[in-house]
């Protein structure tokens, strides 16, 4: 029997590095990143920091990396921070913030993600001797849990202005937040311009092997290098890696509305099959939250059912699975996947 191609929606995370990447890998310049040696590595500090407009930008192994150092620059032990009820910091990085920082983190529910302003200020604590103090606003766009939904800027500029007049910052956790520059068709400046700190990926959508950036003011990104080395991310030759980074930065961020049309064809796709739906509203960048209730199946056994026919993804909800969309399936892979699921529902 001939083996089965895999179709890989997992995640956007299992992009292997373009042909281009490999290419300036090997010809990268290196040097000792931790004296600050490594010329490949500044420039890509340099370009990102630029390209996000904030003032500096420090290289970290991963995202989770990155947002926790965010979290250790920004806060003092025993303060509270806040962010969205389906966070990928409060759901996905250990507990990250009561570890490495000691804060508390005082979760808000959102619609799809978005968080109501007025809610965040009512979570903003008051000054008084019993209360821990509200260092810290975190803003996740695009929102994974959600289904890779887009906070609007409006929504993002009110939480801003409401965390500025108490005195807190704001982190936007952007490991996507390119995928939200080009879904709302703006600059991603236009995005970061309300947050105080961003942490992007460079290893998702835009397919480098490895590697985040944090950028916000000098100061802070100086403490956010120095946790960094706390937490043994101080790497040395890595401009090795890095020059796939600035090739993600410089080539693949235009190609990611093609990732946005696949998911598209896939949701489309997804809904003529009885017994599954894709909201379609929530269908507005490279992820497809997809419901199995229909099926009378759970999302692992329909993970399990759909493996067996080479098409991954993974299950997130009990009756709800996550594909995602990226550089290495095109548009007549999500064809086949979809003609193989349908084909799975019917006969099972
Ligand atoms: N997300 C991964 C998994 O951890 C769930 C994925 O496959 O989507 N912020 C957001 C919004 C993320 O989605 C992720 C990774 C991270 C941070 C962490 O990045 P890494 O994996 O580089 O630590």
């Amino acid at each position: 029997m001939p083996e089965v191609r895999i179709i890989d929606l997992r995640s956007d995370t299992v992009t292997k590095p373009t042909q281009e990447m490999r290419e300036a890998m090997y010809r990268a310049e290196v040097g000792d990143d931790v004296y600050g040696d490594d010329p490949t590595v500044n420039k890509l500090e340099e370009m990102a920091a630029e390209k996000v407009g904030k003032e500096a930008a420090v290289y970290v192994p991963t995202g989770t990396m990155g947002n926790q150092t965010a979290i250790m620059a920004w806060t003092s032990r025993g303060d509270e921070i806040v962010v969205e009820e389906q966070a990928h910091i409060y759901m996905y990085e250990v507990g990250g913030p009561a570890v490495l920082s000691g804060v508390q983190v005082r979760p808000i529910r959102g619609r799809l993600g978005i968080m109501d302003p007025a809610d965040v200020k009512a979570a903003i604590r008051a000054e008084n001797i019993h209360f821990p103090k509200t260092s810290l606003i975190c803003i996740e766009n695009t929102h994974n849990r959600s289904g890779g939904c887009i906070v609007p800027l409006d929504n993002m500029k009110a939480i801003y202005e409401v965390a500025h007049e108490a005195g807190a910052k704001v982190h936007l956790d952007g490991a996507r937040v390119f995928n939200a520059a080009i879904g709302l068709g703006v600059d991603v400046k236009e995005i970061t311009k309300y947050a105080d700190s961003v942490q992007f990926c460079l290893s998702k959508g835009l397919c480098a092997p490895m590697g985040s950036i944090v950028a916000g003011p000098k100061d802070f990104v100086s403490r956010v290098r120095k946790y960094r080395k706390l937490l043994g991310g101080g790497m040395r030759q890595v401009g090795v890696v890095a020059a796939a980074g600035i090739v993600a930065l410089t080539k693949m961020v235009d190609r990611l509305a093609e990732d946005h049309a696949n998911a598209k064809r896939l949701a489309e796709g997804i809904n003529k099959i009885p017994g599954l739906t894709v909201e379609m509203e929530t269908v507005q960048t490279n992820m497809v939250a997809v419901h199995t209730r229909g099926l009378a199946m759970d999302g692992p056994d329909f993970q399990k059912l759909m493996k067996s026919h080479g098409v991954l993804f993974n299950a997130d909800l009990p009756y709800r699975v996550r594909m995602v969309t990226h550089n290495d399936v095109t548009a007549a892979d999500i064809d086949e996947a979809l003609e193989r699921i349908a084909q799975a529902v019917r006969n099972r």
